[in-house]
This record gives C-alpha cells, structure tokens and sequence, in this order.
C-alpha cells in the first residue's frame, strides 16, 4: 500500500505559515486584500470560491466578493479589472474560471495587472517563470511542487512525466519541475505508446481531465503518483484522473482526490497573496 500523501494537512501547515506572515504583516500596519470575482454559479466554482473566501478569513487576509451574474457583459466584467488594477487597497484579483461562453477568458486573464495576478495565469508571469524570473507561480501547480516537497520526495534527476499539457496545469508544472532539476517529459493525446513513457516515471503527474483514467498498468512499481483531476459524479462523489484504487497498490505514494492537489490550490493561492506585499512594490 502507498504511502497516501496528505494534502488537507500540508495545506494547513501552508496555511499556517501565512497565517504568521500575514499577522506580522498587520503589525506594521499592512493589511493585504483579495478581490474574488466569480461570473454566474457554476456548482464546482462555488465550492472551489468558497474555499478560498474561507481561507482567507482563515489566514487573516481581507477578501472582497464579486458575484456578478452569468449575463454580465465582457465589457463590464473587464471595466472592473480595470477598478480593481487601479485600487491601491487590492492586493490580488482572483477571475474564477471558467468564464460564460460569450466572454473571452485570455482577454480578461490578460487585463489583470502582472502584479495583481495572484493566479499567475498572466503571460508576463508565465514567461517569468520560463525564464527563472521572480513571479507569481499558479497555485496548482506550485501546489503540486509542495506536495512532494513537504513529503521528501526528491525531484532532482528524477524521472518526471506530466499527463497533459493545459497552460494552467500540464505547461507550468512541466516548467516547475524543470526548475527543480526533474527530467521531464510531457505525454498528450497525440502521444504514441503512452503506457511506455508513463512506465518510466518515478514522478507521475496527472492532468489530463478524464476520470480515473490512469490505471495500474501506466505506473512503475513505487512510482509516485500525484492527480491533479477532479471530477464529481452523479451521486456527488469526487474522483480524480487517476483510478486510486486499482493505483494504490503499486504506487509508493499517491495523492487522494479529494484531499489532495485541489486543496493544495487554495492554499497556495494564501502564499501568492501573503508574497503580493511584496511583489506590490516591485517595478
Ligand atoms: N482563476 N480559476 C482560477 N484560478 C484557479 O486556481 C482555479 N482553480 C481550478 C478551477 N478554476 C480556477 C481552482 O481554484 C480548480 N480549482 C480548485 C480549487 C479548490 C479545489 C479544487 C479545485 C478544492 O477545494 N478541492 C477539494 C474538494 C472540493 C469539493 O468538495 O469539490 C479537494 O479536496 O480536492
């Protein structure tokens, strides 16, 4: 059986951390402010927001709730980016995605301030990260850095295969574990003889968004596995990209869905707005 790598209880350590910041920072006097928008109720957003919100309250950052309705124009959800870019007293902006159909996600991604992008989905911040830049790192994947980190799992020389290449997921980590000096290999759904190259990891990350798609068969024996899909069924039951029971067995560690990298991502959403003070000031 493998070792089960708890994501609820790194991302409170997490949690734990900026809360201290966060409490200094009050101190001298600076208080740090998210402003979460979310477009309409998609179920899943509302419970991912919520997270968040309470997080926030958690770690003692001040957040400010944008619920606009699902017919809300283009124009007017990017005039409030452009409020909320120019309010000294916001720290962060958070646009959860997805956006409706008749709004074009990149145009309003791309409108948030470089230093406000908690999210760092903007394309300053992802270049940034290509070229070892100080920036802020998207949560999901910083978070999946964290998890292995937290569980003394080295990265260095390692093998590492990510299943997908999503710019919010797939792209990023495949930077992230680059950087920390993985060997890495990207698998989409063009690749050939996929069972092959996943068979080789010692780290495998999965983001391929199909529910338990990943099966015994694409793992070494000992391979540490982390799924960063969700997905909820009919019955409201959570699962991830990959099949954890068939799994669970063969992996020597594996992150649970849920409990894994989903809360991980609000966690790391905590550390990007603690790090904002900082990143605020920079030009
Ligand atoms: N702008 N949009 C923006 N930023 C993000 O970082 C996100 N993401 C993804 C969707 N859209 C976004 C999130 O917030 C996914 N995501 C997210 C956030 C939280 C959780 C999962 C995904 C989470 O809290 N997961 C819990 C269970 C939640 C449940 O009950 O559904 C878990 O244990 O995995």
């Amino acid at each position: 059986m493998a070792l089960i790598i708890d994501g609820k209880k790194i991302a409170a350590q997490i949690k734990d951390e900026c809360r201290e910041k966060v409490a200094a920072y009050k101190e001298q006097g600076i208080e740090i402010t998210l402003a979460v928008v979310q477009v309409g109720h998609d179920p899943a957003s509302n419970v991912y927001v919520n997270n968040k919100k309470k997080a926030c309250e958690y770690v003692g950052i001040r957040s400010l709730s944008y619920e606009l309705e699902e017919t809300v124009t283009e124009e007017e959800l990017l005039a409030l980016v452009e409020k909320l870019n120019n309010d000294p007293t916001v720290n962060g902006i958070l646009v959860q995605l997805p956006l409706p159909e008749h709004i074009d996600e990149n145009k309003v991604t791309f409108a948030i301030s470089p230093k406000k992008d908690v999210d760092g989905f903007h394309p300053y911040n992802v270049g940034a990260l290509s070229i070892g830049l100080k920036g802020y790192v998207s949560c999901t994947p910083a978070g999946v850095i964290q998890l292995l980190k937290r569980s003394g799992i080295e990265i260095a020389g390692k093998n590492c295969v990510v299943m997908g290449r999503s710019n919010i997921v797939g792209k990023p980590v495949s930077m992230l574990l680059l950087r920390e000096n993985g060997t890495v290999t990207v698998t989409h759904s063009k690749t050939e003889n996929i069972k092959e190259i996943t068979r080789q990891a010692d780290i495998l990350v999965v983001a391929v968004g199909k529910p338990r798609f990943v099966t015994s068969d694409f793992i070494k024996e000992g391979a540490v596995v982390i799924d960063v899909g969700i997905h909820r069924n009919a019955d409201n039951k959570l699962c991830g990209d990959v099949d954890f029971e068939d799994v669970k067995d063969k992996a020597g560690a594996i992150t649970p869905v849920p409990g894994g990298v989903g809360v991980m991502t609000v966690a790391m959403l905590m550390s990007n707005c603690t790090a904002s003070v900082e990143i605020n000031e920079r030009a």
